[in-house]
């Protein structure tokens, strides 16, 4: 997408409209009414609000009708022209943007509206000092004596929240009033980190706040540590969606983020005896200052009852009907984007009871039964599903799923209608992308209103959908590719079953005639798979009602292609492409790593490379610069010396600064193979054990880091972690090892905890068996870091390896096409390749060296009877070699540091920038729409500007 590609001309514009995120009541109330009893007290309760508000406006409406008159005649009479004015959207404007719904008895009052909200708040110290004490007085009242850090954070935010309004509101009622095409990014997770110090980079506000708050006492670097991390997401696939949101606002993509707002992010991993426990996140019991709830943005979900047919004008047509209604309302947080005017959203979606309590209940005195029903519908978003990589089928989460899909589906469409009326236009104006398959129901929630409230017919339905909607796949894992039984679905969305079956039946049709007889292939493409418990494949699903379909990188898509999906790229060879992830340089290199980013920036000679990375190439010249080296070694060891004070103060543990820092930080699964991890450290305790004191001298000191949540219920992972922390108890402990060796758990990983890891990371590992790491997206945050990898070929590793040369990285193991060969071997007992070294790591364990780990027994005993489905055995030996080759290059730092300065220099790839300008071409077909900046020297609204040109 080339930069500021077709900025749009301003041409046949529409009457500006009110600001585009806040539907009015009437508009939320047009969401097609639903004909239960339920529903009824919904409209009845509704209907009582509106009265009281007709009531107030019954004097208003001819008043309102003669203004309009009187904005129309005049502007028949004289074309407004825009003076100075930057914001383009005010070409041509018919009207000086009159709302019919206030009273304007004379034009004064819409005067005096718009010139007392016609000027920005200040940037300056003394306006931003006033904002946040005044947030601490009136919106927190707090006194200047119990004004805590954490109050000041929350002040702070506030404020920054009013200033981030400012441009969201232009930015929407600018995209509302050109008409754009949006992008729609659906997702059941979104791993935000903490906001504060992203937004002031990215709004490029941090010094004004940094010394606003250090003249009134007050370090801002104290305050990003006060806030809590948003963790509504699991790992790569929320974090990705994150990352997204930030190169979508920075690259000036109009788009929208949907999910759901969790009571409960991931839980808090807490260790206790060396075990995982889960303690509950209710990460909003301090607020969240960022967000903004809409309590007029309600939409009424169903769930259960039955359809019902009948006939109109001769077509069969379908309604579903009755069962249970819950509400979603809409919580906005602002998403900006770096060096730039536009603002976006995520929007999340918070259950609520359709009623407060149920009246017949409270009446017959059974108070508890009448607060039940709030319950349960507040219980759909109260928790995210600790899953990473695998599924979890209970009815809950596909309540979840349909209720974010729902009100997200009926939100775009009230969007759509706004603007337009043809439903042709709407892969016009619309382009909505499913993060995995969790937002799968959201197509066929889109067909039920295409065809039973909008009353299209199948096929105009049908290729509004697919010209509208695409699909990512995020792994190639069995265990996480979502299915939905039969059974489940038709009880819980009825009417949603049977157009899955519709789609299949007609779907079916097509390959039986392209290929006759072919059950086989039939019977693998179908979505439904057959047996005695039938399932919905919502891959086949998505796949079907999307355009696109890509995958997260090359290995992947081609995986994917070649595998899971095959049959579907014979049939739609276009359909299935790649688009590799990224992560945003603005979190993981900007502000995770301050220092390094101004080291580029010095070198650079300007920091335009954090808005375009392609920029660091130029990096590359500095790799032999001697002057430059040594800062770039003393960046690296004072983030290190801040991760050892961490670790100081988390675990108690005194780690040294002068070995070298390795570290393995994601989700703990056994494809990852942090137990590969473990075997070696063992491995290597048990060489340091047999060196006499002189020849330990020689080793190059490690400490090992090991962090990452499991599962709740995946009863091996957490088998991981305890002996990862069993080792360290010995290994931290044991004289004759000293510095020479640490080892590390470090608990609770998460996005603020990468933030200090990563920057301070020297090797990071990325050991996944071939072909079973979709993309990975650390090991890129770890390169922009400066951090050497050692990996498998696999997921994003392999374009990591063609970006950065092999040989800046320490590549090992079986490639992706000899592991099914060496799995077979491995479970035939044909294979045995486990030798001395690593028989005496399993003895070790076996034998109690690490205290009682008995909960890893059975996997060692299985890995020793060849049943090792992730090839840990198989690749131990050249992960041992990489391993040596680590400690040889890491003696020559000259050689080292060269590796790790190319590394970033070779890295731009990797931003998600990138990523989402190949989305918005290839997929999405959006372009870029920057909206006009107010110049610095006149923060001026620009809208009042064109209300004083209607006057003039
Ligand atoms: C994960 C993959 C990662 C990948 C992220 C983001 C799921 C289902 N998949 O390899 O395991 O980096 O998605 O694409 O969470």
């Amino acid at each position: 997408m080339p930069k500021n590609k077709k900025k749009s001309k301003g041409k046949n514009q529409q009457k500006p409209k009110e600001v585009e995120p806040t539907p009015t009541q009437e508009e939320v109330k047009q969401e097609p009414v639903i004909g239960v009893p339920v529903d009824e007290r919904i409209s009845e309760k509704k209907d009582i609000k509106n009265e009281a508000l007709e009531e107030l406006k019954i004097d208003t409406k001819a008043a309102i009708k003669e203004e309009e008159k009187k904005a129309e005649e005049k502007n028949s009479k004289k074309p407004i022209k825009r003076r100075n004015s930057k914001f383009l959207m005010q070409d041509e404007c018919p009207s000086p943007l009159l709302r019919p719904e206030f009273i304007y008895h004379n034009e004064d009052k819409a005067k005096k509206i718009w010139e007392l909200m016609q000027t920005y708040q200040g940037v300056d110290q003394k306006s931003i000092q006033r904002s946040i004490v005044n947030h601490v007085e009136y919106t927190l009242a707090m006194t200047r004596f119990n004004f805590s850090d954490f109050g000041c954070y929350q002040a702070t935010a506030f404020s920054m929240r009013d200033r981030l309004l400012e441009s969201w509101n232009d930015t929407n009622q600018y995209f509302t009033t050109h008409n754009v095409k949006r992008v729609y990014y659906l997702s059941l997770e979104f791993l935000l980190g903490r906001l504060m110090q992203n937004t002031l980079n990215n709004i490029n506000m941090e010094k004004n706040y940094r010394e606003a708050l250090l003249d009134i006492g007050y370090d801002l670097e104290r305050l990003y540590d006060e806030e809590v991390d948003p963790a509504l997401g699991n790992g790569g696939l929320g974090r990705l969606a994150a990352c997204f949101l930030d190169s979508l606002a920075t690259l000036e993509v109009p788009a929208w983020g949907y999910g759901i707002r969790y009571d409960y992010g991931i839980f808090k991993q807490v260790i206790r005896d060396g075990y995982q426990c889960e303690v509950p996140d209710f990460w909003l019991s301090g607020g969240n200052p960022w967000e903004i709830e809409r309590p007029e943005v309600v939409y009424p979900i169903r769930f259960y009852g039955y359809t019902e047919k009948y006939e109109e004008n001769g077509v069969e047509r379908a309604q579903w009907k009755g069962g249970e209604i819950v509400m979603a309302k809409a919580y906005d947080t602002p998403v900006p984007g770096y060096n730039t005017f536009n603002c976006n959203n995520l929007r999340l979606w918070k259950s609520l009871p359709a009623q407060e309590f149920d009246f017949q209940s409270f009446n017959k005195g059974d108070y508890l039964s009448s607060v039940e029903m709030k319950q349960r519908a507040e219980y759909i978003t109260s928790v995210l599903y600790p899953n990473d990589n695998s599924q979890e089928g209970k009815e809950l989460r596909l309540k979840q799923q349909y209720f974010f899909c729902s009100a997200t589906v009926r939100d775009v469409i009230r969007r759509f209608k706004k603007n337009n009326s043809d439903w042709k236009d709407f892969p016009k104006k619309a382009a909505l992308q499913l993060n995995d398959t969790h937002p799968a129901i959201a197509a066929v929630e889109f067909l039920r209103i295409l065809i039973d409230e909008e009353k299209l017919d199948w096929g105009e339905a049908w290729k509004i959908l697919h010209s509208s909607f695409s699909y990512t796949n995020h792994t190639v894992l069995p265990e996480a590719l979502e299915t939905w039984s039969v059974g489940l679905i038709s009880h819980l969305l009825p009417r949603h079953m049977e157009l899955i079956f519709l789609i299949n039946h007609y779907f079916m049709e097509d390959i039986a005639k392209k290929y006759p007889g072919d059950y086989q292939r039939m019977e693998e493409m179908s979505i439904i798979a057959e047996g005695d418990d039938k399932q919905v494949r919502m891959a086949n699903l998505c796949i079907l009602c999307s355009h696109k379909v890509n995958g997260v990188a090359e290995l992947h898509t081609k995986l994917i292609q070649e595998t899971i999906f095959k049959r579907f790229h014979e049939y739609f060879p276009n359909k299935i492409e790649n688009k590799t992830n990224g992560v945003t340089p603005r979190r993981w290199i900007h502000c995770a790593n301050p220092k390094l980013s101004d080291l580029i920036t010095e070198a650079l000679e300007d920091s335009e490379w954090i808005g375009e990375l392609e920029r660091i190439e130029y990096l590359e010249n500095f790799a032999e610069d001697e002057e430059f080296v040594q800062k770039w070694i003393d960046i690296k060891k004072q983030n290190k010396e801040k991760l050892a004070a961490k670790v100081k103060e988390v675990l108690g543990i005194k780690i040294p600064v002068n070995a070298l820092y390795d570290v393995q930080i994601k989700r703990i699964h056994e494809y990852k193979r942090q137990l590969m991890n473990i075997l070696y450290v063992i491995h290597r305790y048990l060489t340091l054990k047999d060196m006499t004191p002189g020849e330990r001298e020689k080793v190059v000191p490690r400490v090992v880091i090991i962090g990452g949540k499991a599962a709740p219920g995946y009863h091996n992972a957490k088998a991981i972690i305890k002996l990862v922390n069993a080792v360290g108890d010995i290994v931290n402990n044991d004289k004759d090892i000293g510095d020479i060796l640490k080892v590390i758990f470090y608990p609770n990983y998460c996005v603020s905890a990468a933030q200090t890891l990563i920057p301070a990371s020297e090797l990071s590992q990325h050991i996944s068996t071939a072909g079973m790491e979709a993309s990975g997206t650390s090991n890129m945050k770890f390169v922009m870091n400066g951090c050497l990898i050692i990996g498998t070929m696999d997921g994003a590793n392999v374009e990591i390896s063609e970006e950065v040369g092999e040989d800046n990285m320490f590549i090992f193991g079986a490639r992706v096409h000899e592991v099914d060969d060496i799995r077979h071997r491995l479970f035939a007992g044909e294979h045995n390749p486990i030798g001395k070294r690593l028989q005496r790591v399993f003895d070790a364990i076996l034998s109690g060296t690490f205290g009682d780990v008995s909960i890893i027994h059975p996997i060692i005993h299985s890995l020793m009877d060849g049943k090792d489905y992730y090839l840990v055995t198989e690749d131990f030996d050249s992960y041992v070699k990489a391993q040596n080759k680590v400690d040889d290059t890491y003696r020559d730092q000259k050689k080292w540091n060269m590796m790790s300065i190319l590394g970033v220099s070779r890295s731009a790839k990797f931003s998600s920038d990138r990523t989402i300008e190949e989305y918005c071409d290839s997929i999405w077909k959006v372009d870029r729409i920057p909206i006009p900046t107010p110049s610095d020297s006149e923060r001026v609204r620009s809208f009042c500007k064109v209300y004083s040109a209607a006057k003039n």
